[in-house]
């Protein structure tokens, strides 16, 4: 199995190689890709050393699989000149996911709706992953009808320019600012750019991505995405709402029987999820269960999780997975 990393060099794709290698993905040859300006250049995987190559070279190399992480106008270019070479594109950009004929994939949640012909698949958002984690079994046993979502996102979700902005405020040093504002000490209400209804890029990909997941366009979302200055992962306070009823115990129940979510919820000892915990793993966490008292059938709830690991990175190699396991390429 030959696979092509697009965009190795980046934050994502750095990450990606890294669980490529943990989980020991089933690869023959590696493909990492990234800008001219970075051609020629040495990244080691499995303690071997790789050359970056340009995007033309990856596509005459016909890899069965390739990861997109280099950017939304890389993957409107590229990912369709990798299709038509017959290579499955898993992209991490935000360029696919809302197209009608491109299935947006969380594997928990809806891999099994994939086929050999699923070309270009999309990677959801890393905030809208973690929400659809936790919220997918109970949609099933209680149906949802609203969610109201705050994030509190890791700068690590703008990039590196981000991380390097708030070491430079951290150091005192002056250097390119990636946000409009000082993050060091602030909170910025502003994730992504703003649209025309008020609401900015990433509140809207809360919003659609969420009804595409659970494949239902009734479920009423409202967010308000927030950056602040963490590094470890995005955190989102929760409020739901249900059609029916629920026991709190079961709640609990089923988030700790669902793959992939691990319940850190014991407030008597302080046990909640928290951003330095889940950094570097590939788990959702939630915590903070409880009843919203000043509705019916309403739970509020923490969730945490590492936005460049199950937020983009892990999630994208766990539908590489699913492909190769289910003989999809
Ligand atoms: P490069 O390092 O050569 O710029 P990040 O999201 O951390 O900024 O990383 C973006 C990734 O996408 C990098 O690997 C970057 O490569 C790659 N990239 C950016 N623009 C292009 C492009 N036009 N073609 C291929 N790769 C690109
Ligand atoms: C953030 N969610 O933290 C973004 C990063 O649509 O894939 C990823 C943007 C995207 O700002």
């Amino acid at each position: 199995m030959k696979i092509a990393v697009v965009g190795a060099t980046g934050l994502v794709g750095n990450v990606m190689l890294k669980v490529l290698e943990e989980r020991n993905f089933p690869l023959t040859e590696l493909i990492p890709v990234a800008s001219e300006r970075s051609i020629g250049k040495k990244i080691t995987f499995k303690n071997k050393e790789y050359s970056i190559v340009g995007l033309e070279d990856a596509v005459n190399m016909k890899p069965e699989i390739a990861l997109f992480s280099a950017g939304g106008s890389t993957s409107i270019e590229w990912a369709p000149k990798f299709a038509a070479a017959g290579t499955t594109v898993i992209d991490n950009s935000s360029a696919w996911r809302m197209d009608a004929d491109k299935k947006l994939v969380v594997p928990e949640i809806n891999a099994k709706g994939l086929t050999k012909s699923d070309k270009i698949i999309a990677n959801p958002n890393c905030s809208t992953i973690q929400m659809v984690m936790a919220l997918a079994p109970l949609h099933s046993k209680y149906k949802i009808k609203r969610i109201v979502v705050s994030t509190y996102q890791s700068i690590s979700g703008t990039g590196v320019k981000a991380v390097k902005q708030l070491e430079n405020e951290l150091a005192g040093v002056e250097g390119e600012m990636a946000y409009h504002y000082p993050i060091h000490r602030n909170a910025i209400p502003h994730c992504d750019v703003f649209e025309e209804n008020g609401y900015t890029k990433e509140e809207m990909k809360l919003v659609r991505e969420t009804q595409k997941i659970l494949n239902d366009n009734t479920i009423a979302v409202t967010a308000t995405a927030v950056r602040i200055p963490t590094s470890g992962g995005h955190s989102e306070a929760v409020n739901v709402a249900f059609e029916n009823d629920f026991d709190l115990a079961e709640v609990r129940q089923i988030l700790s029987q669902t793959p992939g979510v691990v319940v850190q919820d014991n407030i008597d000892v302080n046990v909640y999820p928290m951003p330095i915990y889940a950094h570097d793993k590939d788990d959702v966490f939630v915590g903070r269960i409880r009843r919203d008292g000043s509705q019916p059938n309403t739970l509020n709830m923490w969730i945490v999780a590492d936005n460049l690991r199950k937020g983009a990175a892990t999630n994208t190699v766990q539908i590489a997975e699913y492909l190769v396991e289910n003989n999809l390429v």
